[in-house]
């Protein structure tokens, strides 16, 4: 047993590492990174749909799309019109440097402004693997229950930014969003959260906002 937390630290480390380096690539190609989180069926592809519809033509956008066993997610991002690379994690439950790293290499990184990475459906694991990326964000829905934040502290604290989906549901569903963001606010204070709903579409427009300032600030502080 005494063995084992080195080695996990090692793991760890060795995978920062990587994650600097895809961070450098990033910057190097002027290209925003944004790892998206969230438990199974929370909506991130459902979110990356309406970011690919709603803001191409505004800016060029790269998907790198994390899961399991199939290709399903990266297909829907391809649909909606953006270049999508699929990585299989065989198993594992969360992306990690190495594995973007591979993804990075199969896209021609000068030639977009902002890369949307789906990572593993989990509120667990993911959270303790860095990949690069400028912004870790949560995405929180209703149906999953108000008491998360107090149930997967780590991934509340972690992150950058917080959506939470489906808000659509808030009529039929017992979910008491001040509850819910009390235990945000311990965790993360000020965190800027959008509620939002990919369903119906409502307050899309303060996520789109936010996310081409977040691209147009990296891409400014790249070029002085
Ligand atoms: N009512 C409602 N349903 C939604 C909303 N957003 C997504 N859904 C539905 O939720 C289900 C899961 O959505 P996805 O976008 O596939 O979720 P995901 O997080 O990518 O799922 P995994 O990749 O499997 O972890 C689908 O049936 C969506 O149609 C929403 O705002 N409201
Ligand atoms: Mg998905």
């Amino acid at each position: 047993m005494k063995q084992r937390m080195p080695v996990v630290e090692n793991i760890l480390s060795a995978n920062d590492r990587l994650a600097e380096e895809n961070r450098q690539r990033f910057d190097q190609a002027a290209l925003y990174g944004i790892n998206l989180m969230a438990s199974p069926g929370a909506g991130k592809t459902s979110l990356i749909e309406h970011t690919i519809k709603r803001l191409t033509g505004q800016l060029s956008l790269a998907v790198v799309d994390g899961d399991i066993a199939t290709s399903i997610d990266a297909d829907r991002a391809a649909a909606a019109g953006a270049e999508a690379v699929q990585i299989n994690t065989g198993g594992e439950c969360h992306l990690d440097a190495v594995m973007l790293q591979g993804a990075l290499n199969q896209l021609e990184l000068p030639s977009y402004d902002l890369l949307l990475v789906e990572n593993v459906g989990n509120l667990v694991c993911p959270a303790a693997f860095q990949l690069g990326t400028h912004q870790n964000i949560l995405i929180a829905s209703i149906p999953e229950g108000d008491d998360k934040p107090y149930k997967y502290p780590t991934m509340y604290r972690g992150v950058d930014a917080l959506v939470i989906n489906k808000i659509d549901l808030l009529p039929y569903i017992d979910f008491d969003m001040q509850y819910f963001q009390r235990g945000v606010e311990v965790l993360n204070p000020g965190l800027i959260t959008f509620p939002i709903s990919c369903r119906t579409g409502e307050e899309l427009d303060g996520w789109l906002d936010w996310l081409k300032d977040q691209v147009t600030k990296h891409k400014s502080s790249q070029t002085k």
